[in-house]
């Protein structure tokens, strides 16, 4: 039952995005400039009539006045549906009229993401308030250890705090992922068959067929329309029983929780879904050919998917099977938008209907064909981008915000709404501030995080991606709403990019140890080397172990055969005519906290670098310059001073060196940016990579022409060989601790 579009929407030839409150929405190579009211209200109207809405609750928090019963709460979750609904104008052709009739009650936010662009990542940190980078949740979580770690999630999830709060928490479908709803909820309707309905086997499809044989995880995808009825859709039936829930008597304020499947691969829903979107009439997003050229490599190998269609051939015979995709997408997601709508109308015609919040999301967003992609797992806007309506049982005018929130905000919001006790542990905000005025002072960015150290920042205009090697992106959506013109190596953005540098998190917790999925990529693969997952999160591989070297190896790769030996438990430069060469750890360490003794020969120089990485054929990193400082010219701490960050902070003056002859005792800390040189138990230098004050010493430094120096988080560590006489013994590395 869709009602016909009451105009049609102007087109109007223009790169630009226009202000205010009318959108611009991309068709081909041509923009469409709605007024998002014009396009609403007919069905909004129509929806009002039929909901009945009609609210007596007060126009703040219900519950804070303790007259009044406390609201219930309707947490409708989606599957994989991005920006292609009516309300946000992803796609000029999305047909969501349930959806756009509760954004056209409640606030609509327009600029939500997603804080992991996966289902299992994203929903541990939106049921447990705390970011990825917190948990250190960045892949699939299994089921033994999610529900383990009563630290952080079990007895801590959203649902769970509801319920010792007095709620009765219902559930179905899919809402946690890797934690047993049946914990998560007092009471669980079931999944009924998951992703739904299959043609047969596993290796029955209808358009697509992965390569199997490839050794990477992540779900694969296929199109169709199928099965022949709604009812054998998991998705009818969780409406179904919600529903049924709806329609009982609650004793206490309830917490139903309805979770979608579709639009989740695969995409198959009945032919009636389909035959909404003709296929010759379905717009395929403009994809320019060149668009990954001015991404960094990490870029493009991060955000690969072996298993998943490649762009090739979805554009094959003029974009066929594309627009099949395309056309898919769009009918799972009108398919799941009839679903919300029959929860919404049952929740109309009950009493509880004028005391109940609603919320509605999406787990993260999708690509279909931008970027390169068809797939969720990427720090691109079409993936982290989600729908979020929030509707109080006051609100009857809609409204819209295009302040940058998370998912992470909901478990605050929602128990601000409730007016259940505030939780420290939530790192996201309350969004009533929002909700009562939505020019409201906000933060300034909100974070995605994909795969540990790799982070997204979106702000009302731009986004910003910093990967663990220190590449970064940065788009304006002002004037490049399709994030297809990196500015990150523009002159005029300094400064924006510094203001992200400095919003970026300031610690990446290790690997959970829930998180023991296999890779999905090659990038992945090696990735999980370097962080250790599956391996102890506490320990690091040795640096040293006292008898031998064969930890280390020639910065060029080659084995130590001359120069560097161990004696005396101690790695020992002897000086020689010729330079034996700098020496590299085999491992790379990325946050740590290493201590080590040195001791130099009179008159000697030589240092310990750490994130060292080949900047073209130069391999270069932070360096705790180690020097015999009584022979340089004024004796003084400067910046190539012993335990200086050479070249660009000068210890402090205090510190204290022991005699020649003597060991010093070094610690260096690197936790995400932040950097400390300690020398024989004192803090002599503290910085913060791409700070304000870190980019005006980097411009006046030799590494002044070293792009992206030190932006690594990950790197090797070093010994330099500067022809002197040096010695280093007793190290040990730990993880650092959080603070
Ligand atoms: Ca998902
Ligand atoms: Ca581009």
């Amino acid at each position: 039952m869709f009602l016909p579009r009451s105009q049609d929407p102007k087109v109007v030839r223009t790169g630009k995005r226009i202000g205010g409150k009318n959108r611009s929405i991309y068709a081909g190579s041509i923009w469409i400039n709605v007024n998002p009211w014009e396009y609403i209200m007919p069905r909004y109207l129509f929806f009002a009539t039929v909901l009945l809405i009609v609210s007596f609750a007060p126009h703040d928090s219900a519950a804070a006045d303790s007259a009044a019963p406390a609201p219930n709460v309707l947490f409708i979750a989606i599957d994989d549906l991005n920006d292609w609904v009516g309300c946000l104008g992803g796609h000029p052709q999305a047909k969501t009229p349930n959806i756009d009739a509760l954004a056209a009650r409640g606030m609509s936010f327009t600029n939500a993401h997603c804080q992991a662009p996966i289902c299992g990542p994203s929903r541990a940190s939106l049921l447990s308030g705390r970011y990825p980078h917190s948990t250190g949740v960045y892949e699939q979580p299994d089921k033994k250890n999610l529900p383990a770690d009563t630290q952080r999630f079990r007895g801590h999830l959203l649902p769970e705090y509801f319920a010792k709060h007095g709620y009765e928490t219902l559930a179905v479908g899919k809402i946690t992922h890797g934690y047993p709803h049946d914990i998560a909820f007092q009471k669980y309707g079931g999944k009924f068959g998951g992703s739904g309905p299959k043609p047969g086997g596993k290796t029955v499809r209808f358009q697509y067929s992965p390569d199997l044989s490839l050794p990477f995880t992540g779900t694969q995808t296929d199109w169709a329309a199928f099965p022949d009825s709604d009812e054998k859709m998991p998705d009818h039936q969780a409406a179904d029983w919600a529903i049924d829930q709806l329609g009982k008597q609650h004793d206490k304020p309830f917490f139903l929780a309805v979770g979608f499947v579709r639009p989740h691969v695969p995409f198959y829903v009945p032919q009636k879904w389909f035959d909404l979107f003709p296929l010759d009439e379905i717009q395929i997003p403009e994809i320019p050919q060149d668009d990954l050229d001015d991404v960094p490599e990490i870029a493009r190998k991060l955000h690969e998917m072996p298993r998943y269609p490649q762009l090739d051939w979805l554009r094959a015979n003029d974009n066929d099977q594309l627009r099949r995709c395309v056309q898919a997408y769009l009918a799972c997601t009108t398919f799941v938008d009839h679903q919300v709508g029959r929860v919404l109308k049952a929740l109309a015609s009950t009493a509880a209907a004028d005391n109940t919040v609603i919320v509605l999301f999406s787990d993260h967003g999708y690509h279909l064909g931008e970027k390169h992609r068809v797939s969720k797992h990427g720090l691109w806007e079409e993936a982290t981008r989600v729908p979020l309506i929030v509707c109080r049982p006051s609100d009857s005018r809609g409204d819209q915000c295009a302040k940058p929130v998370g998912l992470i905000d909901l478990y605050p919001t929602l128990l601000s709404l409730c007016g259940l006790p505030a939780r420290d542990a939530n790192e996201g905000h309350s969004l009533v501030p929002l909700l009562d005025d939505p020019d409201s002072d906000w933060r300034f960015a909100t974070s995605t995080t994909y795969g540990r150290m790799n982070h997204a920042l979106r702000s009302e205009r731009y986004r910003f991606i910093r990967y663990e090697d220190g590449a970064e992106e940065l788009y304006d959506h002002r004037d490049d709403p399709h994030e297809w013109t990196n500015l990150a190596a523009d002159r005029d953005h300094q400064s924006t990019l510094q203001r992200f540098r400095e919003a970026l998190p300031k610690f990446d917790a290790v690997h959970h140890p829930a998180t023991t999925t296999g890779p999905v990529n090659a990038w992945f693969e090696e990735s999980f080397v370097r962080h250790r997952v599956g391996s102890d999160p506490g320990e690091l591989p040795a640096v040293f172990d006292g008898k031998s070297l064969d930890n280390w190896m020639f910065s060029d790769g080659k084995p130590i055969t001359k120069g560097w030996k161990v004696v005396d438990g101690a790695i020992r430069l002897e000086r020689g005519k010729k330079r034996a060469g700098h020496i590299v750890t085999r491992h790379e360490y990325g946050d740590f906290d290493l201590s080590f003794e040195w001791k130099i020969a009179k008159g000697g120089n030589s240092g310990l670098k750490y994130r060292v990485r080949n900047y073209g054929r130069k391999a270069l990193g932070c360096e705790f310059q180690i020097i015999d400082d009584k022979s340089r010219s004024n004796g003084k701490p400067g910046l190539g001073s012993t335990g200086s960050l050479y070249a660009l902070f000068e210890p402090d003056p205090e510190r204290q060196i022991n005699p020649l002859d003597e060991f010093n005792t070094s610690r260096i800390v690197v936790r995400a940016d932040h950097i400390e040189h300690w020398l024989n138990g004192r803090l002599i230098v503290s910085a913060t990579v791409g700070n304000p004050e870190w980019d005006k010493r980097l411009a006046s430094s030799k590494f002044s022409d070293v792009p992206g120096f030190a932006r690594n988080r990950f790197g090797r560590i070093m010994l330099t060989d500067h022809g002197s006489e040096v010695w280093y013994r007793n190290f040990t590395i730990t993880r650092p601790s959080r603070e």
